[in-house]
């Protein structure tokens, strides 16, 4: 069966056929759930043929492959994009109204796979798809978390979090289970060294605990190129000699927790046993895997940097390079220096944040108890580190600042550097600072190693699927070549300044926004106008992404109303949507108040529905595919130099959105790309940050005092005015005032709300903002992360078509 020469009446009779087969019930019967695992187990059959050939291209073709290792994989629902890529989703689309049966409900049955937290775990479901659809080797490397990221509710204006149970008891449907290539983990127990008949030095385990790493591949589709490429995630079990020792229940329970869930902190790094364990266990798992696979090629395994580059995540693999020197030493016999050279040509890492008390470090002796073999080689490699860069005359305050193992911990970004060949930040300003600032002791060290790879994002998914009617407005302007070249999106400059174009696109803003205000209506009970600006802001819950400033203005507008209700404004509607880590107390406050002032604001009468607050919880990619594409105002606020990069900021541009943003991660080169005047900038640049830092002249106090407008805002929240939230009120107003306001949001305030009065102008211009609009569009091209995987593949990973 080829997909090529499917028909629809084909796949009509195989649907109902597996429906019949599998669940026994006919159309009229069935529930979406059972439609859409019967849909995908149909569309499964179309592609196996690929995707196994795929696998054995590895070593058939001998051709170079990258394994992305990550702790985290945010891929979202997949029914859509599988047939997108497999080129049938019209075909299915049309058969299922054929049919008489509701595809969007069938869609929607299905379950995120929410295997990661944000920003980094969406990134790296995307380069999936871009390298599976530039036809790149590169197959992913994970863990299949029992539980994805937490489901959120809100109860009485609180983040409540449930598990997520994204798979049944029937596992994922997109998966296959490789039993055969399982592989052993050893943890914890004593290792010392032994030489053996050859004289060699060999490690001896004693009381080791041996685990079981099982394999689930997921396949990759590529867009419409017939490339499948595969995402592995290992699972734990217990291996048939442990249960021997009849195991007791806790110990059974402490095994299947390393796969069980995934940490939900996305900044604070905590230094628990567990989460060494779920690295370490996907890390060894991947690398053992990669070597079995490069030596039945047949070529020497000194060589192994020729065909194989494994690239790090964030640190959260980056036990990497001590785990490769390991099993090349230990279990295949090469020496030292041959192990040290080809690990370091084989290692690759991006660095996704500038907050250097966030990067990953372990205790010592927790380090030891837990992976005792590993801790001896990061010992060993850490010496000759020292012993190399003093031979080179490196300062010795530099060397203390760069190596590996220090004040009683392991530091995992220095081995990851130090282990590899390449080290890149994730948009240009961040990459820019990593070198200045963060890593700069590095960059003196090894400057060759550094490199910029500003994110992207998968066009086809923010605009083929949940942009339909605007990708068809698209088609109708400058044809339908964008959907397979995103560069020719830059067609529809030619359309600026045609009234009756720009009228179309702002007519399929409208229809999003409906739908958007529908869902709001049939989630939350509050209505919604689509003359209002829809201004949102959706993004993990922190501090330095300042979801508080954009209350503090809310809070100003509300009470501008109450002084002035009939001020001339175009209605606003906020909209927001952000998970807090479960132990982030300043983050779940923000989300209360933000819940206390949309009561406060959304029945007040007064305001004569000039001004609404939304709060949508469980903030995910599904609803991130409805909310993106009905936004008018893009909120990008982080105080500059703290988000990296960003990626849901390329999202809102490429679906029409203006950015109202500070000069930070990537929304400076949106910048770039769209002009000043399609874009909205306010706040310090990073150079005033800095500035501040070191001057220690910011007194957040006197801003408080001495601007009326921030008293007024300010005293709300001890005032009284919001008494659902006097403590989270009483902590906030602390946090900004008494401990002087970490993130310099009074000091961006006034900039901001001068900003936002000119959105609000700009707005009234119905052709203005459509032009705007459109350029936003028309110049979203550079962020398709099928560029930017294709710059990992040639200038770190070395990489041939
Ligand atoms: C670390 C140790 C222990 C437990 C959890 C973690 C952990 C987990 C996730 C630390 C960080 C993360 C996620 C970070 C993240 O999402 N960063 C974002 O990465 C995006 C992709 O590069 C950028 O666009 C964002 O700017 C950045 O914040």
């Amino acid at each position: 069966m080829s997909i090529k020469t499917l028909t629809k009446k084909q796949f009509i009779t195989d649907f109902k056929e597996k429906l019949y087969e599998e669940k026994l019930v006919t159309l009229e019967e069935a529930v979406p759930a059972e439609l859409f695992t019967i849909l995908a187990k149909v569309i499964r059959k179309y592609y196996t043929n690929e995707w196994s050939k795929r696998n054995e291209e590895i070593t058939s073709k001998q051709q170079k492959v990258a394994y992305y290792f990550s702790m985290e994989f945010l891929p979202g629902r997949m029914l859509e994009t599988n047939l997108l890529n497999l080129g049938i989703l019209d075909l299915v689309k049309e058969a299922f109204t054929d049919l008489g049966l509701d595809f969007e409900a069938v869609k929607t049955a299905e379950y995120d796979m929410a295997l990661g937290n944000g920003g980094l775990g969406r990134l790296a479901a995307a380069f999936m798809d871009s390298l599976a659809t530039t036809g790149y080797l590169g197959f992913g490397n994970g863990l299949r978390y029992k539980y994805g990221l937490f489901k959120q509710r809100i109860v009485d204006g609180y983040q409540v979090e449930l598990a997520d149970s994204w798979f049944g008891s029937n596992g994922n449907v997109w998966e296959v289970k490789k039993e055969r290539h399982t592989v052993d983990i050893k943890l914890f127990g004593q290792v010392y060294l032994k030489k053996d008949d050859a004289g060699r030095l060999k490690p001896v385990y004693e009381n080791a605990q041996i685990l079981h790493a099982v394999p689930y591949d997921v396949p990759q589709i590529g867009y419409q190129n017939q490339v499948i490429n595969n995402l592995r995630l290992w699972d734990v079990e217990i291996p048939a000699e442990y249960e021997l020792n009849y195991p007791t229940l806790t110990e059974r329970r402490r095994i299947q927790d390393i796969t069980a869930v995934l940490y939900p902190d996305d900044s604070n790094y905590e230094g628990q046993q567990l989460r060494l364990i779920q690295e370490y266990f996907m890390t060894s798992a991947g690398l053992q895997t990669i070597i079995k696979s490069y030596l039945k090629q047949g070529l020497p395994l000194e060589r192994i940097h020729e065909k194989v580059a494994v690239h790090i995540n964030d640190t959260h693999p980056a036990v990497a390079p001590a785990e490769f020197m390991r099993l090349l030493i230990d279990d295949y016999g090469l020496d030292w220096d041959t192990a040290w050279s080809t690990t370091v040509k084989t290692m690759s890492y991006t660095n996704h944040t500038i907050l250097s008390e966030a990067l990953e470090k372990w205790d010592i002796d927790l380090f030891k108890t837990t992976i005792p073999r590993v801790f001896q080689i990061i010992v060993e490699i850490d010496n000759r580190f020292v012993f190399e860069m003093a031979e080179k005359e490196v300062p010795h305050h530099i060397i203390e600042k760069t190596r590996i193992i220090k004040g009683h911990h392991v530091h995992m970004a220095n081995l990851a550097i130090i282990g590899g060949y390449s080290v890149n930040g994730v948009a240009k300003l961040h990459t820019e600072l990593l070198k200045a600032d963060t890593l700069k002791d590095f960059y003196q060290l090894y400057p060759e190693k550094f490199n910029n790879k500003t994110n992207g994002i998968v066009q086809r998914r923010w605009t083929q699927i949940a942009a339909p009617e605007l990708s068809k407005v698209i088609d109708e302007t400058i044809g339908q070549g964008w959907r397979q070249d995103i560069h020719e999106l830059r067609k529809l400059n030619a359309y600026l300044d045609d009234s009756q174009v720009l009228a179309e696109f702002y007519q399929v803003k409208q229809v999003a926004k409906a739908k958007l205000a529908a869902y709001i209506k049939e989630t939350t009970g509050i209505e919604v106008s689509t003359e209002a600006i829809f201004d949102v802001q959706v993004k993990r819950l922190h501090a330095y992404k300042r979801q508080l400033l954009n209350l503090l203005h809310i809070i100003k507008l509300y009470w501008d109303l109450k002084d002035n209700p009939d001020k001339d404004m175009v209605p606003r509607v906020f909209i927001f949507g952000a998970k807090a880590a479960p132990g982030y107390h300043f983050a779940k406050s923000v989300i209360k108040l933000i819940n206390e002032v949309a009561n406060l604001v959304n029945y007040d009468e007064t305001l004569q529905g000039k001004l609404k607050v939304v709060f949508l919880e469980n903030y995910n990619v599904s609803l991130a595919e409805l909310i993106i594409p009905a936004a008018d105002v893009s909120e990008q606020i982080s105080l500059a130099s703290k988000e990296a990069s960003g990626t849901s900021n390329m999202k809102f541009m490429m679906t029409g959105a203006i950015t109202l943003a500070t000069l930070d991660g990537a929304n400076i080169e949106i910048k770039e790309e769209v002009g000043d005047d399609n874009i909205v900038i306010f706040g310090m640049d990073k150079d005033e940050v800095y500035r501040h830092y070191e001057a220690h002249d910011y007194y957040s106090r006197s801003l408080y005092e001495n601007n009326p407008i921030l008293t007024r805002v300010l005293d709300t929240f001890i005032n009284g005015s919001l008494p659902g939230a006097v403590r989270e009120g009483a902590d906030i107003f602390e946090a900004l005032v008494t401990h002087n306001d970490e993130y310099f949001l009074l000091a961006d305030f006034m900039s901001y709300i001068e900003a936002q009065e000119q959105i609000d102008q700009l707005y009234r211009d119905q052709e203005k903002w459509s032009r705007m609009s459109l350029a936003n569009i028309a110049n979203s091209d550079k962020f398709t992360s099928d560029d930017t995987i294709t710059e990992y593949a040639k200038d770190i990973w070395h990489l041939e078509k």
